[in-house]
């Protein structure tokens, strides 16, 4: 048996079919071209030599001994690196004074985080460079680390002394000055009047995207192009940036993302560990790798969210929000990654979700500290967002004594009011809350689950039951160029495909977007399929490789079918429309009689009619084709879609909590999604799991902690908590659809959905089973620990369950002097 379906014979439409994913056979049996599996000859192999210490000088490194090792064939550190070996680059920077430090691939003379490189140690074996690596000798001088992230935000401690602060960047949007809303003081400064103002403040902790395929690379210096084949979503990013930094000329670079284990948002970087493979190989000459442990990926691959929120939401007394207020400090680690500034700006525009508030704004510091640089993970700034307004919603709920879910309704934008443009700026152009949060009520039975809830409060029992909402919204698709220039980003979001027709009537597409388990082969054969008329079998698609897909923008921001697959059906079009005039050529009729449907070309009001396929050969063979017709069925084309795309869905879950030791069990978790039209409901499905456990993880399960001194003590799966299926429950995962205005499918984006939309969800059940017993936050993750300690902390009197930080609150006005 396979795992892929082997016929197609039925002439179902492709598009909404549950078709098992093309790729799953090589990637589930591993059967296939992982970066770490390509060997090259004469491959020498290179392991890295990482700092212990958060912060310190390097004052000497003695490589002698490690030199004179067995099949050692150089040693390099910091000092032996030139112009060539080229600087990590962020490519947004988000304010034009953004400070930003000089990322060397190795730096010379000071580490800023525990596994920053020192030294890389190139052997014939990579077990002979990993013990080579053990006898290279660095003295350090260890500096003061800037760790807490308020701490370092008034430069207690400053991460990168030679800068004289930490303060990054400090980014504000206010709907007053924008244009789109009200003033949010005077909002506030009324509602403590004669309303209701309720402030809190959330953490988000540091966590770590736990892919599966540890980063690899492989560079091969010996060919006509430079060849790169590096586990990343990023491929054509990753050429850019060489190119823009090493000065080898672009058309002499190929960077190659193979099949490709996973990413989160965790492979789209530019990394030290491409850049010094880059370098050796050029180097030495000869083809270089190299393969990172599981522990150097989880101390030295970026990491994510690591935020700290103030937020202050104002309504009237029966609950109609007026105003909202968020003051973030964002840590970015001890660089500033190729995007990760930017991630909180993403956050900025969600804060408002599906509600329409009259007044908001939005100021976040961004700050440097000696840990390991931040970038997007998962969601990306939006599940940062959701979680702040989804736990502002329920806290305001009890505020003003109303029910969470009609408070929501009272709040949020109605189907008949689309499109709308949102107090951030934004047009949402389709959606039904309703219809998605009726349905979600109904499967998850609310009304029968909120009175069992009553009675185990009433009875006292030990296990009470917790109910968490979470209606959300996003904005993915990162494309429109022009909006994201308008940021300051520094690339467009265009996405490009080709489709090559070829003359046996199959069919080749190449895509610009860069699958890493998303299954983008089978989703786009379906769109070709439909679209062409050709089985599914037929198309091929092709990716992941500059020299082939030569233009493209990658796979992030669950853009790819909404952008990328829009190319593609233009692309598809141009094919069919080049088709027309052989086939009313062959067929002796006019252009303007042609139709074409389901892979048919025919005489309109005849049965004379010729398949794609027919009209491919006859393309191919080229014996009669119109005067000046090319002899070929390929076509290019490149969608910048006008807009971004706004999913949304309604996420419910119920917990359980013993209330004696602090466990939480997940009881219920249903979600009702609306992601306009599905092209593969099989494909969406295992998204939205993924999606729902990545974002269970953040409430329940993960988190990256650093010790006092700035070591990463969660550096292995030992402690570092990734949930496995024995932790988790049956999901109920549905669909509302309303197709999206952006695109002609009418799709909206998936592949983040889950996370934005679940970690709130959790972490309201959490909070709500609890709140009788004077708990109103728990700190994430919701450990057993913190949870017993939250309830007995209250029943102490005294206790603050909020924030479970003993740091100061922070001051977004010092955030002002930058
Ligand atoms: N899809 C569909 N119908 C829709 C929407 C999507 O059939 N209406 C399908 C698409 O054709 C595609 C998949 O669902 O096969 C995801 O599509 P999309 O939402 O466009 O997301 P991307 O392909 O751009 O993937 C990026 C997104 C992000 S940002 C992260 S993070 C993430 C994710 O995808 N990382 C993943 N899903 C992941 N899945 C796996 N296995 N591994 C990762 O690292």
């Amino acid at each position: 048996m396979t795992l892929t379906d082997e016929s197609t014979t039925e002439s179902a439409p492709e598009i909404g079919r549950d078709r098992r994913r093309k790729e799953d056979q090589r990637l589930i049996t591993g059967r296939t071209k992982w970066t770490d599996n390509i060997v090259l000859p004469g491959m020498l192999h290179m392991s890295m030599i990482r700092s212990p210490f958060a912060h310190a000088t390097i004052t000497n490194i003695d490589t002698s001994e490690a030199k004179s090792a067995p099949n050692v064939v150089a040693v390099y550190t910091g000092a032996d690196l030139d112009e060539s070996a080229g600087v990590l680059i962020n490519a947004w920077p988000i304010t034009p004074d953004q400070v930003t430090p000089v990322h060397p691939p190795i730096p010379a003379d000071r580490v800023t985080f525990a596994g920053e490189i020192v030294a890389v140690v190139v052997a014939r074996s990579a077990a002979e460079a990993r013990d080579a690596a053990e006898l290279v000798d660095v003295d350090y001088d260890e500096l003061p680390a800037a760790l807490d992230l308020k701490e370092s935000a008034a430069d207690t401690v400053l991460a990168h002394p030679d800068l004289g602060t930490n303060k990054s960047a400090y980014w504000v949007f206010d709907s007053a000055e924008a244009g789109t809303g009200g003033d949010v003081e005077e909002a506030i400064a009324k509602a403590r009047v004669d309303g209701v103002v309720v402030e809190k403040e959330f953490r988000q902790q540091r966590l770590i995207p736990a892919f599966m395929e540890p980063r690899s690379v492989v560079v091969d210096p010996t060919g006509e192009q430079l060849t790169m084949w590096s586990a990343t979503q990023v491929p054509h990013i990753v050429r850019f940036a060489l190119a823009a930094t090493t000065g080898v000329p672009e058309s002499k670079i190929r960077v190659i993302a193979p099949d490709v284990g996973g990413g989160f948002g965790g492979k789209l970087q530019v990394t030290p560990e491409e850049w010094i493979a880059w370098w050796v190989a050029r180097q030495v000459h000869k083809p270089v790798k190299y393969t990172e442990t599981r522990s150097e990926s989880l101390m030295a691959a970026h990491h994510g969210r690591d935020q700290w929120q103030k937020l202050t939401l104002s309504a009237e007394k029966d609950g109609t929000v007026t105003g909202f207020k968020v003051e973030l400090l964002a840590d970015l680690g001890s660089y500033i990654s190729v995007v990760g500034g930017g991630v909180p700006v993403l956050g900025a525009f969600m804060f408002n979700s599906i509600y329409k508030f009259p007044a908001y704004h939005f100021a976040c510091q961004t700050v440097l500290t000696n840990k390991a640089w931040t970038d997007a993970y998962r969601g990306a700034g939006r599940p940062e967002a959701t979680f702040g307004i989804e736990r502002m919603m329920d806290e305001l709920a009890v505020a003003v004594g109303a029910e969470p879910m009609e408070l929501r309704q009272k709040n949020w934008i109605t189907h008949e009011e689309f499109p709308f443009t949102t107090v951030a700026g934004l047009e949402y152009d389709s959606g039904n809350y309703e219809a998605a949060t009726e349905q979600a009520m109904a499967n998850f039975g609310y009304d029968e689950l909120r009175a069992e809830q009553k009675q185990r409060r009433d009875a006292g029992d030990p296990i009470q039951l917790g109910i968490g909402i979470s209606t959300f919204t996003e904005m993915c698709g990162l494309a429109p160029s022009r909006v994201l220039g308008s940021l300051d980003y520094g690339a467009g979001g265009w996405e490009h495909a080709s489709v090559r027709m070829l003359a046996t009537g199959t069919v080749e597409i190449i895509t610009g977007a860069s699958a890493h388990g998303q299954g983008h082969e089978t989703a786009f054969s379906q769109i070709v399929a439909d679209r062409l008329g050709v089985p599914f079998e037929a198309v091929e698609v092709l990716h992941g490789d500059t020299a082939i897909a030569s233009k493209g923008l990658d796979t992030y921001g669950s853009r790819s079918l909404v952008v990328g697959g829009e190319a593609l059906v233009k692309a598809v079009d141009k094919v069919i429309e080049k088709a027309k005039p052989v086939a009313a050529h062959l067929l002796e009729a006019s252009v303007d009689d042609i139709d074409f449907t389901a892979g048919q070309f025919t005489v309109a009001g005849t049965d004379q009619g010729l398949s794609i396929q027919e009209i491919a050969m006859a393309t191919f063979a080229a014996h009669n084709l119109p005067d000046g017709m090319e002899p070929s069925l390929d076509s290019d084309a490149t969608f910048d879609p006008i807009n971004f795309n706004y999913p949304h869905g309604t996420h419910l879950c119920a917990v359980e909590i013993d209330t004696e030791t602090g466990q939480v069990r997940m009881r219920k978790y249903t979600c009702v999604d609306d992601i306009g039209t599905v092209i593969n409901p099989l494909i969406v499905e295992g998204q939205v799991h993924g999606g729902l456990v990545q974002g269970i993880a953040q409430a329940l399960f993960e988190e990256a902690v650093y010790d006092d001194a700035g070591t990463l003590v969660s550096a292995s799966f030992v402690d570092y908590l990734v949930p496995t299926a024995a932790d988790l429950i049956h999901f109920d995962v549905s669909h509302k659809s309303t197709p999206s205005l952006t695109n002609t499918l009418g799709t909206k984006g998936v592949g983040e959905a889950g996370t934005i939309a679940s970690t709130p969800a959790v972490v309201n059940a959490v909070v709500d089973a609890i709140r009788h017993l004077g708990v109103d936050d728990v700190v994430m993750p919701c450990t057993p620990e913190r949870v017993w300690r939250a309830i007995n902390d209250s029943k102490a009197g005294g206790a603050e369950p909020t924030t479970g930080d003993a740091a100061p609150h922070f001051d977004p006005s010092e955030g002002e002097a930058r």
